[in-house]
C-alpha cells in the first residue's frame, strides 16, 4: 500500500464546494427548526462557509441559489467572499417554488411558463458573469403525479428545446450541469429521473454540458460507483452533490449513512481521472442541517469526504490489478478492503498541522467561541432559510 506521504500532494488538491443553503434554517416537510445564529443574508452565509474553509482548508468556494441568494450587488458579494478567502461557485437555478411551476418549468406545456423558466436561467447565467462562477446547475422538480397527466414524450422534447436555449447562452469557460432525481416532488414520473436521461439531454447539448450526480437521488441498492465509472468513461461527469440518505433524499451528512459507499465512489472517481485540480469534476455538498448546528455539520462533512478520499488514494492499485489479472477474487477484495479499513485520522491530523490548520477542526471550532459569538451577534432581522 502507498505510504501516506505519497498521497499528501494529491490530498492538497482537494476542494469541496459548500452550499449556501446549508447555513440557513431548514427542516422537514413537517417543520422548519429555527436555530440561533443563523445568517440573515447571503453575506452572512458566505462568512459561515469561509469559517469552514478557514478551519479545514477544504472548502474554497460557496454555491449560490437564485433567487434565495439574490443581492443588489454581486460584485460586492464576490469581494466579500474573496476578502474572507473563498470564491463564489456554482449558481443553482430555482424553478420549483413559484406558483407558475405547479405543472412543471422547462418541460411545461404552457409556453409562458417555459419562457419564464428559461428567462430565469438566462438571469442565472448573467449572475455567473458577475460572480465569476463556472457552473450553472439545473435541478428540476418537473414531472407528473398521475399516469396520463401529461405526455411523457412531449415533455422530454420540450425540455430538450428549453435546455438548448439556455445552453446557447453558456459562455466560454462556463458549463451547464444537469442533475437527476428519481422522485419528489413529482411521484409518478420525473422528467430527469436518472443518469441516462441526464446524459442523453446533455450529450445532445454539447461539450459544455455535463451530468450532476447527487448521491441521495438514487433508489436503495443502486450501485452509484458504477454510474460514476460510466459517466467518467463517457466524459460527462460534471459534478457531485454529496450527502447521505437513509431512505430517500434526506440530505444528511455525507459519509454518515454509509462511509463504505463514499469510499467506493471515490475509488472510481480517482480511477476514472475525476479527482484533482484539472479533472473538471466539481465536488459539492448538497445538505441541510436540521437538528445539528450548521457550521460544525459542514466541517464534519468535508472531513468525511477528505477521510474517504485519503483511503481511496491509498488503495494499492498495482496489487489490486495483479490480483484481478490472476483471477484472485478474494485477494483482490482484500486489497480493496485493506485501503478502506486504513485509519487515516492520525495522519490527516499531522498533515493539517503541517499546513497551519488545526489538527482537529471540529474541536477547534467548538473551542473557538465562534458559535456563541454569532448566536449573540445575529439578533434581529429575518433569518435565511431553505427557501429564502
Ligand atoms: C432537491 O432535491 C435538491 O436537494 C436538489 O438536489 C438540488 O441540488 C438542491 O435541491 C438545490 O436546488
Ligand atoms: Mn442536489
Amino acid at each position: 500500500m502507498p505510504s501516506f506521504s505519497e498521497v499528501s500532494a494529491a490530498l492538497a488538491q482537494q476542494a469541496i464546494e459548500l452550499p449556501s443553503w446549508a447555513f440557513g434554517n431548514s427542516g422537514t416537510r413537517f417543520r422548519v427548526f429555527p436555530q440561533a445564529g443563523v445568517p440573515r443574508d447571503p453575506f452572512e452565509k458566505i462568512a459561515d462557509a469561509a469559517k469552514v474553509h478557514e478551519l479545514t482548508g477544504l472548502a474554497p468556494s460557496v454555491a449560490l441559489h437564485i433567487p434565495w441568494d439574490e443581492v443588489e450587488d454581486f460584485a460586492a458579494l464576490r469581494r466579500h467572499a474573496e476578502d474572507l478567502g473563498v470564491a463564489l461557485g456554482t449558481i443553482n437555478s430555482n424553478t420549483f417554488q413559484d406558483e407558475a411551476y405547479k405543472l412543471g418549468s422547462l418541460a411545461s406545456q404552457d409556453d409562458a411558463v417555459r419562457r419564464q423558466a428559461i428567462e430565469h436561467h438566462l438571469r442565472c447565467i448573467e449572475i455567473m458573469g458577475e460572480t465569476g462562477s463556472r457552473d450553472l446547475k439545473i435541478w428540476l422538480a418537473d414531472g407528473t403525479n398521475y399516469p396520463g397527466q401529461d405526455d411523457l414524450r412531449a415533455r422530454q422534447d420540450r425540455l430538450a428545446e428549453s435546455l438548448q436555449e439556455i445552453y446557447a447562452a453558456i459562455g466560454d469557460g462556463q458549463r451547464l450541469v444537469l442533475e437527476y432525481k428519481f422522485f419528489e416532488p413529482a411521484f409518478y414520473h420525473t422528467d430527469v429521473p436518472d443518469w441516462g436521461t441526464s446524459y442523453a439531454q446533455v450529450a445532445a447539448l454539447g461539450e459544455k454540458a455535463f451530468v450532476c450526480l447527487d448521491t441521495g437521488h438514487h433508489a436503495p441498492g443502486t450501485n452509484i460507483e458504477f454510474i460514476v465509472m460510466q459517466l467518467l468513461r463517457l466524459g460527462k461527469l460534471g459534478s457531485f452533490d454529496f450527502n447521505s440518505r437513509f431512505y430517500a433524499d434526506d440530505d444528511l451528512i455525507v459519509g454518515a449513512a454509509d462511509p463504505f459507499q463514499l469510499f467506493r465512489i471515490l475509488v472510481e472517481v480517482i480511477r476514472g481521472g475525476g479527482y484533482g485540480e484539472d479533472s473538471g469534476v466539481a465536488f459539492m455538498l448538497d445538505q441541510c442541517h436540521n437538528i445539528e448546528k450548521k457550521i460544525p455539520g459542514q466541517i464534519r462533512s468535508v472531513l468525511n469526504v477528505q477521510e474517504m478520499t485519503a483511503r481511496a488514494l491509498l488503495l494499492d492499485r498495482d496489487a489490486l490489478a495483479a490480483a484481478q489479472r490472476a483471477g484472485d477474487v478474494l485477494g483482490a477484495n482484500s486489497v480493496y478492503m485493506d485501503a478502506f479499513y486504513r485509519d487515516v485520522r492520525p495522519d490527516l491530523a499531522a498533515w493539517r498541522e503541517s499546513r497551519g490548520l488545526p489538527a482537529d477542526p471540529m474541536r477547534a471550532y467548538a473551542e473557538s467561541g465562534h458559535q456563541e459569538r454569532i448566536e449573540a451577534d445575529r439578533i434581529g432581522g429575518s433569518q435565511a432559510g431553505w427557501g429564502a
